[in-house]
């Protein structure tokens, strides 16, 4: 079998995505994902300009070393681009060698080893009241984990609240957005909406926070020992992602569980982190991983130190990298749990998929390789559109990590 095409298609369906489709000489196709929220055309570049001609004539069979020819060969190893697009080939790979095989890929993985994928899905709301009803409304659907975010009294337009029920989408069309941070407001709200939210849905819902990386070791050492009665499942991005060594101070001072890792691109990010057993999961997915590939190395290599995975899915990773995550995550012994927010309609519609959701899991059907497809013609009716996630300032101006 040889590659004959390495097409790649800009599409924005409610936002923008890069999928890459490989054709091969006996007529099967691959479908990967390489969007980079907000930079989705230097992504689009690298796969086009840089990797698509490499591929041309290669046995598409030979997954492994295809990997090693694209991180290693390239000389300049690793970084979101580079491995959002490494990302792209190897889940195309993936899927036409299950297609290849007529099986999901998970059955080429090992099979399953549990019958659904737990997800979280995402309640916002503009105060601790709106936040709770949010949170019901996820229970209601089937959800048993459930990430709540809240406003922040004295912040207007804190990221990613109040942007929809159901769909919201974290970028912004046109160039990036200004919005204001204070950490310290911040906390006086936490610790209240999460003993609310313990004292109304009682013990068994699992309840996680995303801290988007704006706190100190210190900040988040408070935050973690405030919300140990709550019980999270876990509390992520506490402090800026690439400082591994803050999060021994955080470690030491609090049991509440600790996830971070949906900005990192290899396991050298993570090595300290999950050597340490300084988190409880790792969210590094497929694609930023490198693919089906490099997510399994890093999911091995946290499974011998105990450490969970808890892939990111936000609305930025396509259908294609849902369902490559869904596949990964069947197939490993120390899956946590699958972050898992809906797109919207026109998404779902430009991306048909085999996997449904039902009572709080994730299934990922039985449709040979990654069992999605993309609805070219349709695609076309979505052209890219400049679209950035906010930026953040404390309250003197200051630009400060989120
Ligand atoms: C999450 C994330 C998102 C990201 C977004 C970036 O946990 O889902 O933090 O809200 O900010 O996916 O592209
Ligand atoms: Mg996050």
């Amino acid at each position: 079998m040889k590659i004959v095409d390495a097409k790649v298609i800009i599409t924005s369906p409610g936002r923008n995505f890069v999928t890459l489709k490989l054709t091969t000489d006996s007529g099967i196709t691959g479908l990967g994902d390489g969007t980079l929220n907000g930079r989705e055309l230097a992504v689009a570049s690298y796969l086009s300009e840089h990797i698509a001609p490499l591929l041309i004539g290669r046995d598409p069979r030979r997954i492994e070393d295809i990997w090693q020819y694209l991180y290693h060969g390239a000389y300049w190893r690793r970084g979101p681009v580079t491995m959002s697009a490494i990302s792209a080939v190897d889940m195309a790979l993936w899927d036409i060698k299950g297609k290849s095989f007529g099986a999901p890929v998970h059955e080429l993985l090992g099979g399953a080893c549990r019958d659904g994928v737990l997800v979280y899905g995402h309640a916002n709301g503009s105060d601790i009241p709106d936040t709770i009803a949010a949170v019901q409304n996820y229970l209601g659907m089937g959800y048993r984990a459930v990430r709540a975010q809240t406003g922040v009294p004295g912040l207007t337009g804190v990221y990613g609240v109040g942007r929809g029920d159901l769909f919201y989408e974290p970028a912004a069309k046109g160039w990036p957005s200004e919005e204001t941070w204070s950490t310290e407001k911040y906390l006086n709200v936490v610790p209240d909406l999460f003993n609310q939210l313990r004292d109304t849905v009682g013990p068994d819902v699992h309840l996680l926070h995303d801290g988007h990386h704006r706190m100190t070791p210190n900040q988040a050492a408070w935050l973690g020992q405030r919300l140990e009665d709550a019980r999270l499942f876990w509390l992520e991005d506490v402090t800026p992602a690439e400082h591994q060594e803050s999060f021994r101070h955080v470690r030491n001072h609090t049991t509440t569980p600790l996830a971070v890792g949906e900005v990192f691109n290899s396991v050298h990010d993570c090595s300290t982190l999950i050597s340490e057993q300084l988190i409880d999961y790792i969210r590094t997915p497929p694609a930023r991983a490198g693919g089906i590939t490099g997510a399994r190395k890093i999911a091995a290599f946290a499974e011998v130190y105990g450490v969970k995975t808890g892939f990111h899915g936000a609305t930025d990773l396509s259908p294609v990298a849902m369902a490559a995550a869904l596949q990964v995550d069947l197939t490993i012994p120390n899956f946590g749990i699958q972050e898992y927010m809906r797109h919207t309609p026109e998404t779902d519609a430009v991306f048909p998929h085999s996997y449904h959701f039902a009572d709080g899991y994730l299934h990922a059907g039985t449709a040979p390789g990654l069992g999605v497809d993309i609805d070219e013609t349709l695609a076309e009716n979505f052209p890219y559109v400049p679209a950035y996630l906010p930026v953040n300032r404390l309250e003197d101006g200051t630009v400060h990590p989120w």
